[in-house]
């Protein structure tokens, strides 16, 4: 039989919240199969809950990244540097658009809603991307994204944030076409609705849960380790075939026509 092994692999996670971040259990999953956890918090004001993920998983360690700030970013990436000289995986789980931008009438989003949602939820990869490949061009690597149907299909609500989950997943098709020369893997999985600390930013989210509960083929809420169960399978050897793919793990709702 054949097992997920990621001893001697180091995995930065980026957007650790709090304990019901999909960051959180994608750490929890790659940790569990014995990668060098590395996660990432915001600042000051997550710290505590990154210290906690911390205390439960020895050997792991937290450092605080703003993806908007350069020096934040380089602080980050020298500290890999120095204390790794190595990177296998990255997971992007980093989405922020300002409250107002997620309710009400698309049409009404502003140049400074747009750009900030853009700039966090999108650029953020490829400056990532940018930062990591040196680190994993010796031996190769793997690069995932979180994104949500609301890319591809109207979603009452996500207004700007479908814009930039468009624009994330445009970044990992040119990533992945970019990188993989290098043996560098870049893909995204595309969660179903998951009652998280920014989900629930998004105006109406309780009722869209409802709906992926009623309708979705395995009749239930995706929970939050079947998308670290499905990270850890992109990130190992076993997706090594595997780029540029938005897969997604919502319990079957994509494939419905309304
Ligand atoms: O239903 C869901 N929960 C889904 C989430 C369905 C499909 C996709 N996703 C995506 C999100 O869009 C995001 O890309 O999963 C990713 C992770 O989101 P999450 O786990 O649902 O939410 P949360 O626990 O809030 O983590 C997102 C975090 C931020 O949290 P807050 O709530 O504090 O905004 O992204 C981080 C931050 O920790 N973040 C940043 N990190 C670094 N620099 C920044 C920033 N500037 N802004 C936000």
């Amino acid at each position: 039989m054949r097992t997920i092994d990621m001893s001697g692999r180091v995995a930065l996670v980026l957007g650790v919240a709090n304990h019901r971040s999909l960051a959180w259990a994608i750490a929890e999953s790659l940790g569990a199969a014995g990668a060098q956890l590395v996660v990432t918090y915001q600042g000051e004001r997550l710290e505590k809950n990154a210290s906690e993920f911390i205390a439960g998983h020895p050997g792991a360690i937290a450092l605080p990244c703003d993806v908007t700030s350069d020096e934040s970013l380089s602080a980050l990436f020298r500290r890999l540097e120095s204390d790794f000289g190595r990177l296998d995986t990255l997971i992007h789980s980093i989405a922020f658009a300002q409250r107002e931008e997620l309710e009400g009438e698309f049409r009404k989003t502003s140049r400074e809603g747009w750009r900030v949602a853009l700039e966090v939820s999108a650029f953020s990869l490829v400056d990532l991307a940018n930062r990591a490949t040196p680190l994993m061009e010796k031996n190769g690597g793997s690069m995932l994204a979180l994104t949500y149907i609301a890319s591809q299909r109207a979603v009452p609500n996500y207004n700007v944030m479908g814009s930039a989950k468009a624009a994330l997943e445009h970044c990992v098709r040119q990533l992945a076409f970019e990188l993989g020369p290098k043996n560098i893997r870049v893909n995204a999985i595309s969660a179903g609705p998951i009652s998280t600390l920014s989900a629930r930013g998004v105006s109406g989210f309780t009722g869209m849960l409802q709906h992926a509960r009623d309708r979705s083929p395995l009749r239930r809420i995706t929970e939050p380790r079947e998308v670290g169960d499905a990270a850890l399978f992109l990130a190992s050897d076993l997706a090594s075939g595997i780029t540029g793919e938005i897969l997604y793990v919502d319990s079957g709702f994509h494939i419905l026509a309304g």
